[in-house]
């Protein structure tokens, strides 16, 4: 470090660029540092952030605080009209990160010749702010597919209808918010190209996209996540493929099978049949109460299955059953709008 005690106009010049950029990489860290904790409680990336702002604290030196008001910014307060368009917590924290990998960026290019250390200092932290950011928006997108599931009693699975589009339509005016994907029949690109119709149409309506079986089409559709049966690829295999932005749904219908899976950190269960059902012919009922048993001690949102109808969802909900995932009874119905409002009605209401 060099001596500080003559400080020549092009320097204090200096001083001052480094004195704005600590401040804003401070101020922008702990937006970034605010959200990880009270945005998405997660601790590890606070106690990552929290150390880099002590760590430029600590290098903030009084010579450079000195400078501040030497010479006069003319500047000060211009703010850009995207600043006030920023609506959703991802979009504060790309641009928090932004303000972050920027004001090292300068801290790097203008300390380099009188404070090395802290030129170094700034380039490290900057390449860490890029993975951070990316983890952050990660986690974000996490959150926001979770709370969906959380929030939501009802989720509808599709079957091969020729007006599939305008049945899905439907179900998303009504109010429903999880939709599964799935295709028993037909070519991997006519399935990739509906996939992408029905998220486009999901998107439209903030609702959940998931995709059954195939990760593939998941993550060529940029579904929101996947619905895996105990046949399919594995949960940890999936996790590996998919990463944490997407949700892995897991069918499980017994003690070992939802071990496992919680276990492997699923991010909901699919528990059935209740019923005896059509859309799988030949598969033995659990009935209410074996699944009120596996479930009890469920702590992630968990959906049964299997002959779902209009007939006896008020019977379900009212025995414990709270959220239910169906097929046939809103895909061949007359009026699927009508038939999943009352539906949603039913399972919302409080008992
Ligand atoms: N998994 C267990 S039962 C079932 C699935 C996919 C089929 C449910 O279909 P339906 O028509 O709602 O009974
Ligand atoms: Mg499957």
């Amino acid at each position: 470090m060099q001596n500080f005690n003559f400080i020549d106009p092009d320097e204090s010049r200096i001083f001052q660029i480094i004195d704005a950029n600590l401040d804003r990489a401070r101020e922008g860290l702990r937006v970034l540092e605010d959200w990880a904790r009270f945005g998405l409680g997660e601790n590890d990336s606070v106690t990552k952030i929290k150390n880099f702002r002590h760590i430029l604290g600590k290098n903030h030196l009084e010579v450079y605080k000195e400078s501040r008001n030497y010479i006069e910014d003319q500047c000060k307060g211009l703010t850009h009209k995207e600043q006030i368009n920023r609506k959703s917590p991802e979009q504060i924290i790309s641009s928090n990160a932004g303000r972050v990998q920027e004001a090292l960026r300068v801290i790097e290019e203008f300390s380099r010749l009188n404070n090395n250390e802290l030129s170094k200092i700034a380039s490290k932290i900057r390449y860490e702010i890029y993975t951070l950011e990316i983890e952050l928006l990660t986690l974000c997108k996490c959150k926001k597919s979770q709370e969906i599931l959380k929030d939501n009693d009802l989720y509808v699975i599709t079957d091969h209808k020729e007006n599939l589009l305008e049945i899905i339509e439907d179900l998303l005016i009504a109010g429903v918010k999880i939709i599964q994907h799935r295709f028993k029949k037909g070519t991997d690109k006519d399935h990739l190209k509906e996939a992408i119709q029905i998220k486009n149409l999901c998107k439209r309506y903030n609702s959940l996209f998931i995709i059954n079986d195939r990760i593939d089409i998941a993550l060529a559709s940029n579904a929101d996540g996947i619905h895996l049966g105990q046949d399919d690829l594995d949960l940890n295999t999936a996790r590996k493929i998919l990463g944490y932005s997407k949700i892995i749904g897991i069918s499980a219908n017994n003690e070992i099978d939802i071990c496992n899976a919680l276990r492997d950190g699923c991010d909901y269960i699919g528990i059935g049949p209740v019923f005896e059902t059509v859309t799988k012919k030949g598969r033995k009922p659990l009935g209410i109460e074996k699944i009120k048993i596996l479930t009890k001690d469920l702590n992630i949102p968990w959906f049964a299955i299997g002959g779902v109808s209009k007939n006896n969802i008020s019977y379900l909900k009212r025995s414990g059953l709270k959220k239910v995932a169906l097929v046939s009874e809103l895909m061949n119905s007359e009026d699927p709008k009508e038939e999943a409002i009352m539906m949603i009605k039913v399972l919302t209401h409080e008992n």
